[in-house]
């Protein structure tokens, strides 16, 4: 019975201390041809999520050293999500829209 208590106090205790450290989600959409943020600061491991709330398509992708990538290009309602591993500046784009642009500095 203490086994059994100790492996139950085990797995709460670390399931908590994961939940500390556990990635966040963010969301930038895209709206009115443009991104919703200008700017967004997250944490390595963290996920940005990218809705398309315009009735027409959008795409995302970035050329930046640390996180080179394209989502390619979606309709409305639809979303694209990424995670960034290494810290640094990521610039967002989409290749239909070239004055759509936003910036995400990616905190270690
Ligand atoms: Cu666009």
């Amino acid at each position: 019975m203490k086994k059994l208590l100790s492996a139950i106090l085990a797995t709460f205790l670390l399931s908590s201390l994961m939940g500390v450290t556990q990635a966040k989600e963010f969301e930038v959409g895209q709206k009115n041809k443009s991104f919703t943020k200008d700017e967004l600061t997250i944490k390595a491991g963290d996920t940005v999520s990218f809705p398309n709330k315009d009735p027409f398509f959008h795409n995302v992708f970035s050329l930046s050293e640390i996180k080179s990538f394209d989502l390619g290009s979606y309709k409305q309602g639809d979303t694209k999500k990424i995670v960034f591993f290494k810290p640094g500046t990521v610039e967002v784009e989409c290749a239909i829209h070239p004055k759509m642009y936003m910036k995400i500095n990616v905190k270690k």
